[in-house]
C-alpha cells in the first residue's frame, strides 16, 4: 500500500455513497499510464492512474494518482464546481519527492478578497485549519503569483516523517473533504447574469494558472513525453477550456 492510496480510496467511498454521483469521462490513454525511469539497479516503474467523478453542482472531480517507489508519490486532487455555483475548488496536492513531503490542501477561493465570500467559504473552516496548524507548520517558500487562489485556510506544510502524512496530514484531507461536500450540500444555483460572468472569469483565471505553472509537468514530461504531457494537462487534469470550447451557445459559435 503507498503513502496516498488510503487518501485516495477514502476520497472515492465518501463520493461514492452521493446518490447523485456519475462518472466523469477520462480521455482513451489518460487511465492508466506507466514508465520504467532510471537506470541500473535504480530502475523503477512509475504508474500514474487518473479517477475522474462529476454531480449536478460538480463540473469534475478528479485525482492522479503517481507512484513512483518510495521517494515518488503523488496525489493531485482537484474540484472544480460548475459555473453556476460560486462554491471554491476543493484543491489537494499531497507530493512525495526524495527531498522529502510536500502537503497543499485548501478551499481555493474564486474570490479571495471579498469578505462576504470569506465568510461563507473560508471562516467556517478556519476552526478545522487551526486545529491541524499545530501539527503541520507552515511549510515556508511558496511561489508569490500562487498567492491570489490560496484562502486563509490554506494548509501548507513540509512534514518529514511518514507517519506525519498518515495520521496528521490524512485526518486533515478527511475533514477539508467533508467540509467542502458539506458547502456543495448547501449551495444554490447562482442566476444573477454579472455573477455568473465574475465566476466564469474566476473560474478561467484559476485553470489557466494552474495548466499554465503545473508543477508536474516537468516531471511528466521526463516519464511519458511532452505530447502525452500537455495533452494529459490540458485534455484532463485542467481541461475547463476545451470543454467550454464544445459547448459555446451558438450565439458565440465562429461564423465562418
Ligand atoms: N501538482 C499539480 C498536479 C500535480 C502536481 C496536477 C499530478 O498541480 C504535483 C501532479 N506539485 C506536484 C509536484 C510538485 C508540486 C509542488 C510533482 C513538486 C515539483 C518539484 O519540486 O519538482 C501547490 N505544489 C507544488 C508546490 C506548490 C504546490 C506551492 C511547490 C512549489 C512549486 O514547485 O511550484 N497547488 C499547487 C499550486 C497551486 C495549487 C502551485 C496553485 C494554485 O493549487
Amino acid at each position: 500500500m503507498t503513502l496516498y492510496q488510503p487518501f485516495l480510496d477514502h476520497a472515492i467511498e465518501v463520493l461514492q455513497k452521493r446518490p447523485d454521483i456519475q462518472p466523469y469521462p477520462i480521455p482513451v490513454g489518460f487511465e492508466s499510464k506507466s514508465a520504467i525511469v532510471g537506470k541500473g539497479t535504480h530502475q523503477n516503474e512509475v504508474l500514474t492512474t487518473s479517477y475522474a467523478y462529476q454531480t449536478p453542482k460538480l463540473r469534475q472531480i478528479r485525482a492522479a494518482h503517481v507512484q513512483g517507489g518510495n521517494s515518488l508519490q503523488v496525489l493531485n486532487f482537484v474540484i472544480f464546481p460548475h459555473l453556476n455555483y460560486d462554491l471554491p475548488f476543493f484543491g489537494g496536492d499531497l507530493v512525495t519527492l526524495p527531498g522529502g513531503h510536500l502537503i497543499a490542501l485548501d478551499m481555493q477561493p474564486l474570490f479571495r478578497d471579498d469578505l462576504t465570500y470569506q465568510a461563507k467559504y473560508t471562516q467556517p473552516i478556519l476552526p478545522i485549519f487551526e486545529s491541524y496548524q499545530q501539527h503541520l507548520p507552515w511549510g515556508g517558500d511558496f511561489p508569490e503569483e500562487a498567492r491570489p487562489f490560496f484562502s486563509p485556510a490554506f494548509l501548507w506544510t513540509r512534514p518529514k516523517e511518514n507517519d506525519v502524512v498518515e495520521t496528521h496530514v490524512f485526518a486533515a484531507f478527511k475533514d477539508y473533504l467533508q467540509a467542502y461536500l458539506d458547502f456543495c450540500d448547501r449551495a444554490e444555483p447562482i442566476t444573477d447574469p454579472e455573477h455568473l460572468g465574475s465566476i466564469e472569469q474566476a473560474q478561467l483565471r484559476y485553470l489557466r494558472y494552474r495548466a499554465e505553472k503545473d508543477p508536474a509537468r516537468g516531471m511528466f514530461t521526463r516519464f511519458y513525453g511532452s505530447e502525452w504531457t500537455e495533452e494529459y494537462i490540458h485534455g484532463f487534469l485542467f481541461d475547463l477550456e476545451r470543454n467550454l470550447e464544445l459547448n459555446l451557445p451558438s450565439s458565440l459559435e465562429p461564423s465562418v
